[in-house]
């Protein structure tokens, strides 16, 4: 399997249900925009028009005809590939920052952890068609009881949102486990803070991140 290329300037955000990441997510592309440079903020699975129409696809409730697990992580990786290949390549390419609300990770935690695919399978389709790994992931940490009380808001759950409190479970302990195996990479933040605490410690991470590189 072909290596992945580090990307420093690719930055993402992950975290189970309701952990806060579209309230961090500001305030680390303030601080980027602070620190200089193009930031282009962006999403999975979507991020381009045919990706976020294989999201739609992907959180449809509609269960009559759900797809497999297998065909979920296909259609992950399906649009994980249009994003790579349409915005987060040419983003790095010009010399931008790219900050992304999940990627790779969110596959191996909730296909590979909450569905029990092999993590061979998808470390396979990572390497082929992804290539890329972040240079930093801040992984908003949160126990499943208190971002589903916080999510439970919404008016209606979408297809993902609707599984039993086991899958979350199994999604958060794969997600403390790639932090624990790459804590060259992750920053675990305690996200059961009140929001202001979370984003402030998500900045106060981004910027030792943005000291420790060397100066472009
Ligand atoms: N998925 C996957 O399975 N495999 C993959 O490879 C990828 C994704 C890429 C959609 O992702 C689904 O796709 C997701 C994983 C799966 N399924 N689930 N479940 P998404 O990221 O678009 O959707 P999400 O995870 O459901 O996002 P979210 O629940 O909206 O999470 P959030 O952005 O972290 O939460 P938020 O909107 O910022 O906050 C939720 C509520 O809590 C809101 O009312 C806030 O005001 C409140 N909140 C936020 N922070 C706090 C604090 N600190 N205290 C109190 N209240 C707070």
């Amino acid at each position: 399997m072909t290596a992945l290329e580090i990307a420093s300037r690719l930055i993402t955000l992950e975290g189970g249900e309701g952990a806060g990441k579209s309230t961090v997510l500001s305030a680390l592309a303030q601080a980027l925009r602070r620190h200089g440079g193009e930031v282009v903020t962006t999403r999975e699975p979507g991020g381009t028009p045919l990706a976020e129409r294989i999201r739609e696809l992907l959180l449809h409730p509609d269960n009559a005809d759900a797809p497999t697990a297998d065909t979920e992580l296909l259609l992950m990786f399906a649009s994980r590939a249009q994003h790579v290949a349409s915005v987060v390549r040419p983003a790095l390419a010009r010399g931008a920052w790219v900050l992304s609300d999940r990627f790779t990770d969110a596959s191996h935690a909730y296909q590979g952890g909450g569905r029990g695919v092999d993590g061979a399978t998808i470390a396979m389709l990572e390497s082929r068609f992804v290539g890329l790994q972040p240079g930093l992931t801040l992984l908003l940490d949160v126990p499943v009881a208190v971002g589903r009380a916080r999510a439970q808001g919404r008016a209606a759950p979408d297809r993902i949102e609707s599984e039993a409190d086991g899958f979350f479970e199994r999604v958060r302990s794969a997600y403390r486990d790639l932090a624990m195996a790459q804590p060259q990479r992750f920053r675990l933040i305690d996200a059961s803070q009140p929001a202001e605490r979370v984003a402030a410690d998500a900045v106060a991470a981004l910027d030792r991140y943005l000291q420790g590189l060397p100066q472009a």
